[in-house]
């Protein structure tokens, strides 16, 4: 079992932007479908965008569904927002849904390229009824629409 230290305390300013199988491939094979950019790169977008709007980051990969979902959980009262791109789990795998559905605070289902639009068993998300909501097959610039989208979703910092 996966066990993420948690402080007591929500942070409204961080979000956790998680990523699930194979997307740690990026940028190695299928650039036609999912550019030429790696993960590191889209978390650094990520990362930079979230600056401007006085938001932290904290990425997280995983090829494993078990250790997604107890990253969910540990987000719960402590982190303010998720972003996630699971991978092929978006499209059976109920255990993230029921994790997402366990978290209070925004949540931006993120694709690379639009599901919809490819074979028909990428048009089905278990993610998507439980997401505020998906920002899919605008490439990278994904990352900086979803960061954004959680910055409006949270409000402004409050800080004068
Ligand atoms: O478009 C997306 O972001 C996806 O979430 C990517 C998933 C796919 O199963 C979803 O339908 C849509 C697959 C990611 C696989 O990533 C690779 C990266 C490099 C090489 C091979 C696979």
């Amino acid at each position: 079992m996966t066990t993420v230290t948690t402080g007591s305390a929500i942070d409204e300013r961080r979000v956790l932007l998680l990523h699930g199988p194979n997307l740690n491939l990026l940028g190695e094979r299928e650039p036609e479908v999912y550019g030429t950019a790696t993960l590191a790169d889209h978390v650094h977008t990520a990362e930079q965008t979230a600056a401007a709007f006085g938001i932290a980051v904290e990425a997280y990969q995983s090829n494993h569904e078990g250790d997604l979902v107890d990253r969910i959980h540990a987000a719960r009262g402590r982190c303010a927002a998720i972003v996630i791109n699971p991978g092929a789990f978006t499209h059976y795998a109920w255990s993230i849904h029921d994790a997402l559905a366990a978290f209070d605070g925004p949540i931006v289902e993120l694709h690379l390229s639009n599901p919809n639009a490819r074979e028909p068993w990428r048009h089905t998300s278990v993610v998507a009824p439980v997401a505020s909501g998906t920002i899919c097959g605008f490439g990278a610039a994904g990352y900086e629409l979803a960061l954004a989208a959680v910055a409006r979703l949270l409000g402004p910092t409050g800080e004068t």
